[in-house]
């Protein structure tokens, strides 16, 4: 179902004008309210009247992470703290984490936009979602639990975790939708095929999955594990959650809610904007936000936009899968490799699970590269010959997809470590020994 036809299908010339009178407002609100902002601006010599359009975009400074760290924790907002009603966070690996603050009308924004992605992927009134993303600062949980109230369905806020009590409820209160990360959800799957209860016994139809890259292979690994249809969810704290974008019944590319949140894709190097259809970083600006708003935040997430006309009936850009952050992207023996490019290696022979874990060193001035994957039950055996064989095949398929060999391990089934969250798929030990 489309929750918001109106701003769904919306032509792109309306969609153009509607967006430059939100930039215009933003930046307005911004300029006035935020000290931050205004100097940036006055440096580069631009005041408010300056942007009338859209496209007047990219005039406008970029803001980045380090912004967000250099203000901590409140000095990037807009309105003042008595409007704020709620704060999140986003850990980040060292240091202080981002935060971010709502204001009322943010929330109903949030609610809305979680909306359109629940009802895109079929869910409404009468569906049971479990929530297994976690709650508290993680904008997962509480994002994903206002999307499924703004719809009417009934939430079961579970958080991450607890993985037996999950499967329990989830049949007991007859799930119909599953909203937490794919890593997770692939935990959940094996465990549910552990437990006694057997499938005919979930209602499950539907996975929201998203707060990390995953992959297609990874998709039909948890369609046919779980048989469900398996739908990506896009979001970023900095921006609002869970919500920025999602996919629609035809699976090709993930509708941005560019009514709200607009995209562009720069070149991270010069930071020129790209044409339609190139890849690039994702940047957006926060065109309806009062609280904090940014302007033209360089996610570090690597994609690209499609504009034409989806079948599903909705406008909305589409951008394809999030090929990795720029900070995930591996650099070994001077060839970029990204994890995603691994897992869909690893999805497509049979005689391996989905788990798998890379470690990068470097020895000798030479870079070493060890991927550790699991062998499914049924395959794993202590004839070596076999072993051998699988190896070969893994290498050989990583040799012409990434254009390097690295060293397979090959590990007993379940013996790498679950993720109940976003899975972390690597040790770079030569951050530490450099
Ligand atoms: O992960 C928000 C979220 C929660 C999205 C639940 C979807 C579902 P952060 O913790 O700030 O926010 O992490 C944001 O995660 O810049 C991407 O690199 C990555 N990411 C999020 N969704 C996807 C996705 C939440 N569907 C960062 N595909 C983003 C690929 C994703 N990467």
């Amino acid at each position: 179902m489309i929750w918001n036809e109106t701003v769904e299908c919306m032509s792109r010339d309306d969609m153009r004008k509607l967006q430059g009178i939100r930039l215009k407002q933003t930046v307005e609100r911004v300029y006035h309210n935020c000290e931050p902002y205004r100097k940036r601006m006055q440096e580069k010599g631009i005041t408010p009247a300056d942007i009338n359009d859209i496209s007047d975009i990219v005039k406008l400074p970029f803001t980045s992470k380090q912004d967000l760290r250099d203000y901590y924790p409140f000095g990037l907002l807009s309105t003042p703290m008595s409007e704020i009603v709620r704060l999140h966070a986003s850990s980040g690996t060292t240091g202080k984490p981002i935060v971010v603050g709502y204001t009322r009308n943010d929330l109903n924004l949030w609610n809305e936009v979680g909306a359109r992605c629940f009802s895109a992927f079929g869910l409404g009134k009468q569906d049971v979602v479990q929530v297994s993303y976690g709650y508290g600062l993680f904008t997962g949980g509480l994002g994903a639990h206002g999307a499924v109230e703004t719809i009417g369905g009934t939430v079961i806020p579970m958080s991450s975790g607890n993985t037996e009590k999950q499967i329990m409820l989830m049949r007991d209160f007859g799930a119909v939708g599953l909203a937490c990360t794919p890593s997770y959800a692939l935990y959940l799957a094996d465990a549910m095929k552990d437990s006694n209860i057997s499938r005919e016994e979930f209602k499950l139809k539907v996975g929201v999955f998203g707060a990390e890259p995953w992959t297609e292979e990874m998709r039909r690994e948890l369609e046919s594990k779980l048989g469900i249809k398996a739908y990506d969810i896009y979001g970023l704290t900095e921006v609002i959650g869970p919500g920025v974008g999602h996919e629609c019944e035809c699976q090709n590319g993930t509708h941005l809610c560019e009514d709200h949140f607009f995209p562009e894709i720069i070149d991270p190097k010069t930071g020129e904007s790209l044409p339609p259809g190139e890849s690039g970083e994702l940047v957006f600006s926060t065109i309806t936000k009062e609280g904090m708003p940014l302007l033209r935040f360089r996610t570090r997430d690597l994609t690209c936009l499609h504009y034409e006309k989806c079948e599903c009936g909705r406008t909305s850009v589409r951008m394809s899968r999030i090929l990795g952050r720029s900070d995930d992207m591996l650099i070994i023996r001077g060839v970029n490799v990204f994890p995603s490019q691994v897992e869909s290696v690893i999805c497509e022979i049979e005689e391996l699970e989905p788990h798998y874990f890379i470690v990068v060193d470097r020895i000798n001035n030479l870079d070493t590269f060890e991927i550790q994957v699991e062998v499914k039950d049924n395959f794993y055996s202590d004839e070596v010959s076999k072993m051998i064989a699988i190896k070969k095949r893994i290498a050989h398929r990583l040799q012409s997809v990434i254009g390097l060999t690295p060293d397979i391990k090959l590990v007993e089934p379940r013996s790498i470590e679950r993720s109940q969250g976003k899975a972390k798929r690597v040790n770079d030990k030569r951050k530490f020994n450099s």
